[in-house]
């Protein structure tokens, strides 16, 4: 009986969820930030719950986190925090950085923050996946992105290019990534999920544009805000 239950528990052992380390990196082989990871398996085992919300602050001109990354369904909140007006357009975004259709986009205006007061704040369910775009009417260097994971496995990479999935079934997978700056979707790459942890580098060909224009400033500190 004894020898039984070992066994039972070495097979749940053995059936257990590993993890994979994505490092996601530019086309000239630096670490990419703000990747989104994505990854698809369709072998056996427990899925992990998507993340249903998530809150993204208008902050001195900009929308803060710069990407935010959410599953299917989740409700995204807004709130301005600086003391004077902006608007959220939110919308489904294509290829190039564009609204696919500006007639299809949520738009709303929240008022600016006054002292004392809640920040005025609005949102909004996001029913399809993939990419969607932020802007303001009144402040147009205003950009910020939404992902809608359609896999439970989606991390955000880290300003090192590094994201860590847990819980995936060992199995065949896949690896995607997607980043505001890229122009193409990349090709997946394709991995073998073992016990214990994981490791894979993804080199994209993505040119960080952030990057670019912030080269001779200091970190968060854009010349002209
Ligand atoms: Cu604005």
């Amino acid at each position: 009986m004894r020898t039984i239950f070992i066994a039972t528990l070495l097979l749940a052992a053995a059936a257990q969820a590993a993890d994979l380390t994505v490092t996601v990196l530019d086309r000239s082989g630096k670490p990419l930030a703000d990747a989104v990871v994505l990854v698809d398996s369709s072998a056996q085992g427990i899925r992990p719950s998507p993340v249903l919300a998530a809150t993204i602050a208008q902050d001195q001109l900009k929308f803060v986190p710069a990407v935010t990354l959410v599953g299917l369904g989740a409700k995204v909140s807004f709130s301005n925090l600086d003391t004077w007006d902006h608007h959220v357009i939110l919308g489904v975004m294509g290829a190039g950085g564009a609204f696919v259709d500006p007639g299809q986009n949520t738009q709303f205006r929240l008022a600016g923050r006054v002292r004392n007061k809640a920040p005025a704040s609005d949102s909004k369910v996001l029913s399809q996946p993939g990419p969607y775009l932020l802007a303001c009417h009144i402040h147009s260097s205003m950009r910020g992105h939404v992902y809608v994971a359609d896999t439970p496995w989606a991390k955000l990479g880290s300003e090192d290019g590094k994201a860590v999935l847990q819980g995936l079934p060992e199995g065949a997978a896949r690896v995607r990534i997607w980043h505001p700056d890229q122009i193409v979707d990349g090709t997946p790459t394709a991995v073998q999920i073992a016990a214990g942890g994981n490791a894979v580098t993804v080199t994209t060909q993505i040119a960080p544009a952030r990057k670019k224009r912030a080269a001779p400033a200091a970190d968060n500190n854009y010349p002209g805000l």
